[in-house]
């Protein structure tokens, strides 16, 4: 396939042979490149500040809360739901025609406190209220769902065990939670979201049977989330596997939580800097061409988990410091080299 690299290469190196200056390709926003939306996420406290909100607006068509969607978010100690910060969401991704992106409903890490102590019978039936009520909400403003985020255990050996599967069934609670909020919304589109897919290829494999398992089951799972938080010293043919196989079930796919560290697994990394940049970049390439690989119809969309480096979750950990930079916009909003991956990626 011919890619925007290979045609911009080949017309630089005419103009270096005609000794006319180089000029710089036209600066489009991601938007207007990419052949399906392009998303990203935030968070309500940015979206007073002009430098982020004005980047997000020009360069992007699709937001997820990064947050506040989330149960943790939602759900009070009490049982009691808040959607007050969620409602801010909504209405920021509406003001702005940016599409709707929901995350997550379900989610191994969240509402433990609040469930503990349930018989099975109020287990199920709050668990279905819940879904409900935050799919009811936000239909035919939330576009899309991730129902159930990370089901598959950590190194990809089967799934995890937690609350919902313990109470509800390790099938069961995913089958319930997308069978509740399909009733609630049959428009939404309805995402399992994982991680790791491409870095663990085991993981990959797990997660694939997963939705296997689903669909033979008539769960109606649309869509396969992959958050791709890279691992940029992957073996090359990984992540364009990992899209050979996900295709196969003729699902939407989304990349769902881009970023792509250049911390090498956050660990103490000794390597010139711009061997680093190399593997993101080339990390990056192959992914980008994967999901550009796609048919049309299975790009759901491709979304980063931040719009500048320092939005990055992984420049908030406070393990790992700062300055890294996984993003595809600087602190100033001007392109980084990922951003020249992307690009240069895409279909001519
Ligand atoms: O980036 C998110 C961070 O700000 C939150 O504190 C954290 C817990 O809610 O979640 C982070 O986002 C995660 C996403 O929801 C699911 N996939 C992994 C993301 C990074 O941890």
């Amino acid at each position: 396939m011919a890619t925007r690299r290979s045609v911009l290469s080949g017309s630089l190196a005419l103009a270096a042979c005609a000794g006319a200056p180089a000029a710089p390709a036209a600066a489009r926003p991601l938007k207007d490149m990419l052949p399906c939306p392009a998303g990203v996420c935030g968070m309500s406290g940015q979206f007073a500040e002009a430098g982020w909100r004005d980047l997000v607006v020009r360069e992007f068509s699709q937001f997820t809360p990064e947050w506040e969607m989330k149960m943790e978010a939602i759900l009070r100690p009490d049982g009691s739901l808040d959607f007050s910060r969620a409602d801010v969401c909504a209405d920021f991704a509406a003001r702005h025609g940016l599409r709707l992106h929901g995350h997550a409903l379900i989610w191994y890490s969240q509402g433990a406190d609040q469930f503990a102590g349930l018989d099975k019978a109020a287990f199920g039936e709050a668990y279905d209220r819940y879904v409900l009520a935050v799919t009811s909400r936000y239909r035919g403003k939330v576009v899309s769902w991730d129902v159930v985020n990370e089901a598959v255990a950590e190194d990809g050996d089967g799934l995890r065990s937690h609350h919902w599967s313990q109470a509800l069934g390790e099938i069961d609670h995913i089958r319930r939670a997308f069978d509740v909020a399909h009733t609630a919304d049959p428009q939404a589109v309805l995402f399992l979201n994982d991680y790791n897919l491409e870095n663990l290829p085991r993981k990959g494999a797990t997660f694939l049977r997963l939705v296997e398992t689903l669909l033979k089951a008539g769960t109606p799972v649309h869509g396969i989330g992959t958050q791709s938080h890279l691992d940029v010293e992957i073996a090359e043919g990984q992540i364009a596997g990992f899209f050979r196989e996900a295709a196969e079930f003729g699902l939407q796919i989304h990349v769902s939580e881009l970023d792509a560290s250049l911390k090498s697994d956050r660990r103490l990394d000794l390597r010139p800097d711009g061997q680093r940049r190399a593997q993101q970049a080339a990390r990056v390439t192959e992914l980008t061409e994967a999901f550009m690989a796609l048919p049309a119809a299975q790009r759901f969309a491709f979304t980063v988990w931040g719009a500048r480096d320092p939005d990055s979750w992984l420049n908030r950990d406070a393990r790992a410091g700062s300055g890294d930079e996984p993003l595809l916009f600087d602190a100033s909003g001007a392109p980084t080299s990922m951003h020249a991956a992307v690009v240069g990626a895409l279909p001519a």
